[in-house]
């Protein structure tokens, strides 16, 4: 038995106000690409079961092109006659009782089974049971929700639980309002043939446990996130009229995503730095500008640096002063744009009053200079 196992979608995610050629934020297409690359996938290796641990829209109430692009894809996987389960995550669940959950738009379709009620869900199949334990806002409630799957562990079929949560505290992403699954109760994953996670956004197999698994996210919600290998999980479990029962396999499938590529520029001898350009094609490009004097901070600019990356998507530059050069406190800041060094400058010289009258004055002026410098780009 094949099971394709993904998670963390988060469509309708968007970042950075860079748009393509279809006027989409490049970001949000990039979400919907990592998608249809899962689908493709999906498609050629045609497994028994599909399942998606949550979080499959960014928000609990997304936006008209995320939706639109979601039952697209959906009617494509619904053809292909293959049964799709999926559980709401913390993102796709409303936090009050007001708003409809977004995933019950699913419940037409004939081969997807959707799990968003803040309860225990049973689907079963001829030769699998699917144990759905969706996102849940009460912790009590969760754990009643677990004790009653425990009950519904049938060992004639494979048992497959899904949740979405953090397994112990190495797994919390700081949301609010995530839930953490209670230790004492890991036990049950031995009964389970293979227990599906969703939340955490890197793939992995959970602490002791050999049959638990994170397949991580299909694409980064942050640039902190500097994993440049996202995809999905194919499990391989066998059946008892199998040769090779008792197998269990799982496999980390790849699919490609934009790059993030970081890259350091010591400015102790900035006229005569190198700069390997070749591997930033359409990636998103970090550059620390280190040992930076104040003098240099003022001479080199974004714009100078953006344009060593002519292919990059985008291109982002951080600062780090020098340590121990400067007379001011000017040294201890981590990040400093030109307007903020100017200020810093001014603070020393003006009293309180005109400082803020000049920081207004300032604030103008940079925010004129910065279009039309962008404008020359
Ligand atoms: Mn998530």
């Amino acid at each position: 038995m094949k099971i394709i196992h993904f998670s963390d979608t988060h469509l309708g995610y968007n970042d950075l106000d860079i748009l393509n050629e279809q006027n989409i934020n490049q970001r949000e297409a990039d979400f919907y690409d990592a998608f249809t690359q899962v689908v493709a996938q999906i498609k050629k290796i045609k497994p028994d079961y599909i399942i998606h641990t949550g979080d499959l829209f960014h928000r609990s109430s997304p936006s008209n092109r995320a939706i639109t692009f979601a039952l697209e894809q959906f009617k494509i996987l619904d053809a292909l006659n293959i049964p799709f389960i999926l559980i709401a995550g913390n993102h796709s669940t409303p936090r009050t009782n007001l708003s409809s959950p977004i995933l019950k738009i699913f419940e037409s379709f004939k081969n997807i089974h959707v799990s968003y009620s803040q309860e225990y869900k049973k689907i079963e199949f001829k030769n699998a049971l699917f144990h759905t334990l969706p996102h849940m806002n009460d912790d009590t409630k969760a754990l009643e929700q677990i004790e009653l799957c425990e009950k519904n562990i049938n060992a004639e079929k494979k048992n497959i639980m899904m949740m979405h949560c953090s397994v112990g505290a190495w797994y919390l992403m700081q949301e609010f309002g995530e839930w953490v699954y209670p230790s004492d109760k890991e036990v049950i994953f031995s009964k389970m043939d293979y227990v599906a996670l969703g939340h955490w956004h890197g793939f992995g197999r959970v602490g002791k446990h050999e049959n638990v698994y994170y397949s991580g996210s299909t694409e980064r919600t942050s640039l902190n996130d500097k994993r440049n290998s996202k995809g999905f999980v194919l499990v391989t479990l066998e059946e008892k009229n199998s040769s090779l029962f008792g197998d269990f396999n799982v496999e980390f499938k790849e699919i490609k995503i934009r790059p993030i590529v970081q890259k350091e520029l010591d400015c102790e001898d900035f006229e005569n730095v190198l700069i390997d350009a070749s591997d930033t094609e359409n990636a998103i490009v970090e550059v620390r500008l280190t040992n930076l004097t104040p003098l240099q901070s003022i001479e080199i600019q974004n714009a100078e640096i953006k344009a060593f990356f002519p292919d990059a998507m985008s291109v982002s530059v951080k600062r780090e002063f020098k340590k121990g050069t400067n007379e001011t406190d000017v040294t201890d800041v981590e990040a400093l744009s030109l307007e903020e060094y100017f200020l810093e400058h001014i603070k020393e010289d003006a009293d309180e009053k005109e400082y803020d009258r000049l920081k207004a004055k300032i604030g103008e002026l940079f925010a004129q200079y910065e279009e039309a410098n962008n404008d020359s780009l």
